[in-house]
């Protein structure tokens, strides 16, 4: 489970080159070492990842296709985008897929310059409510070049109601739907979504950026093959390098394709490509899969842990790796908690819960997930004993004395499942 073989600094020539930067990544490193990071968006690659991310691929330039580039002396860098390709399809069970896009966003908006026209509807989940920025938010291009059109969470079950979804969808007519969100405890019913906008006569599209590894792994139901479009990030629970990639139905493709590129982007980061060709080849073994289960089961662990504490958690618990709390009860805001937790070397984010009466600046929650300690090696001992270092942070969360002395336990738990070696 832990991530094998294990990291070593290749910093040599940089410490002496550039000190300054040399000297901040140490330091991150050393953050990332000895803290519990808990942001659920985030994981620690592997060995082989960073080596490839590492790598000469860095210098080439590959604008095109594999084996359709604007650029000579690409044949190695065919190679690897291929295996890139072939292994996700395998992986995710895809018709098509396409390794090039930069991130997240830049993925979302390539699907939409692919199948939308600006003014078209965009139905997506309210990043209120847990969905993402690129979902239609007002301030985001989504929200700008279309019309957005949210949906949103029970107000008492805190869950999607599927038929509230369909009443809108019918009402509203989007071109698109978009199922996927960044603070959803739960699981998401793909087939129906993709139902809803078959009915509709809109395209459905899932964006699985925080769940992808849980996907692959089979421990979350996929949106394969009905869902006409899938985006997602590669770095969160896939465990890969940082950036993304757009899987679609074979009819789709041509259309993708050429929205990326040339529609948004130019060169493609073939390290980054590389990068994820060895996280995909991860993903596919045996253990990847005990990993996956692992991170449900210490998210579970936790949620349990929290509960009992007296924490209120968003929905009740989680399904998935990640949980919602809302922190009103303690009677501290997000932003309160957030600070005091990273005084006691615990990261998380501070989050809006649904039907918030807070800003998303300093909301009424915070937002935690199981991956990066998983990938650690720790197991749902370890979690009960991370909800006890959280809830003494809360609650000390003025006192720094206190939230010293959660420090100290957080280093011990901390130093017994080491980082990467160096
Ligand atoms: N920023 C990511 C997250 O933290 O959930 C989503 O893109």
């Amino acid at each position: 489970m832990f991530l094998k073989p294990p990291y070593k600094t290749h910093l040599d020539q940089l410490r002496e080159a550039d000190p300054e930067i040399a000297a901040a990544i140490e330091k991150e490193f050393e953050r990332q070492a000895t803290v519990l990071e808990l942001i659920p968006s985030e994981n620690i690659v592997s060995g082989p990842v960073l080596e490839a991310m590492g790598s000469v691929l860095t210098n080439k330039y590959s604008e095109g296709y594999p084996h359709k580039r604007y650029y000579g002396g690409n044949e190695f860098i065919d190679v690897i985008e291929d295996i890139a390709i072939e292994r996700a399809k395998k992986l995710f069970g895809a018709e098509h897929v396409n390794v090039q896009p930069y991130s997240g966003s830049p993925a979302n908006m390539a699907v939409y310059f692919a199948l939308l026209e600006p003014g078209d509807k965009l139905m997506g989940m309210s990043l209120a409510m847990g969905g993402h920025l690129t979902h239609g938010h007002p301030v985001n291009f989504s929200g700008r070049l279309y019309k957005p059109v949210h949906y949103g969470v029970d107000k008492t079950t805190e869950l999607i109601d599927y038929d509230e979804v369909r009443k809108l969808a019918l009402a509203e007519k989007p071109k698109i739907i978009v199922s996927g969100a960044t603070a959803y405890p739960r699981l998401f019913d793909f087939k129906r979504f993709a139902e809803i906008a078959e009915e509709v006569g809109a395209y459905s599209m899932a964006d699985i950026a925080h769940i992808a590894g849980l996907i692959a792994a089979g421990v979350h139901p996929s949106p394969f093959p009905f869902t006409d479009v899938v985006t997602t990030t590669t770095h969160k629970t896939l465990r890969g390098p940082r950036g993304a990639m757009i899987m679609c139905k074979a009819s789709l493709a041509e259309r993708i394709d050429k929205a990326v590129f040339p529609g948004l982007q130019g060169g493609p980061h073939e390290h980054a490509i590389a990068g994820k060709a060895v996280a995909f080849a991860e993903a596919a073994k045996p253990e990847f899969k005990e990993y996956a289960k692992q991170i449900v089961k210490n998210a579970r662990a936790l949620a349990d842990e929290l509960n009992a504490l007296g924490f209120r958690l968003v929905s009740g618990g989680t399904d998935n790796h990640l949980i919602l709390i809302d922190l009103t009860p303690k009677n501290v805001t997000g932003k309160q908690a957030e600070a005091a937790l990273d005084k006691a070397h615990i990261t998380v984010n501070k989050n809006m819960i649904p039907f918030d009466s807070r800003k998303p600046f300093d909301p009424s929650g915070i937002r935690i997930g199981t991956p990066t300690l998983t990938s650690r090696g720790m197991q749902e001992s370890e979690m009960r004993e991370v909800a006890r270092f959280m809830d003494d942070a809360v609650r000390n969360w003025q006192d720094d004395v206190a939230l010293e002395k959660v420090k100290l336990g957080v280093l011990d738990l901390c130093k017994r499942f080491p980082f990467y070696e160096r």
